[in-house]
């Protein structure tokens, strides 16, 4: 709990936050929170971006809606940094599900089931160090 080490998480505003102009938003939760938003742009990501972002989900039912959802408009990529940030995000993101994601969090507060084949959930975070460093990589190259 008293780890010192600072961490870099990759954090998405997914389309449907972007048309719902909750950029602001979820921004000041993660500044709330104390975390430092060290890099953010507004892209338009291309489907082989996605294709390398979702690579652990290749095959899976939701994989091609998931890729058309991410592709149907502008998305802000962030950095975050802080202590523990990877993890502390995922909790001010809430669970997968938006329906049994808990109130207080950006999934709880923010987003419903809409009936779509792939959830949207208004965010993307990193789930690991390891998935953090990969993320960074694809969506600000110019940092590595
Ligand atoms: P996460 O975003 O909470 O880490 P992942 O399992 O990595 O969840 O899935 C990536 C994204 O794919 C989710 O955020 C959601 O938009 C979508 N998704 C995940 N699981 C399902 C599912 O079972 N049905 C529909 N969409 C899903
Ligand atoms: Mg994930």
């Amino acid at each position: 709990m008293n780890s010192q080490k600072i961490e870099r998480t990759l954090v998405l505003v997914k389309p449907d936050g972007v048309r719902r102009s909750l950029v602001g938003e979820v921004v000041s939760r993660i500044e709330t929170k104390g975390y430092v938003v060290v890099g953010l742009k507004m892209i338009t990501p291309t489907r082989e971006i996605l294709e390398k972002h979702y690579a652990e989900h290749a095959g899976k039912p939701f994989y091609e809606p998931l890729l058309e959802f991410m592709l149907s408009g502008p998305i802000v990529a962030m950095i975050a940094e802080g202590n523990r940030v990877i993890e502390g995000f995922r909790k001010l993101a809430g669970t997968t599900d938006p329906t049994t994601a808990e109130p207080g969090t950006i999934r709880g507060d923010l987003a419903r089931d809409q009936g779509t084949k792939v959830v949207q959930n208004i965010v993307h975070g990193s789930d690991s160090p390891e998935s953090a460093a990969r993320e960074i990589a694809i969506f600000f190259p110019e940092l590595s």
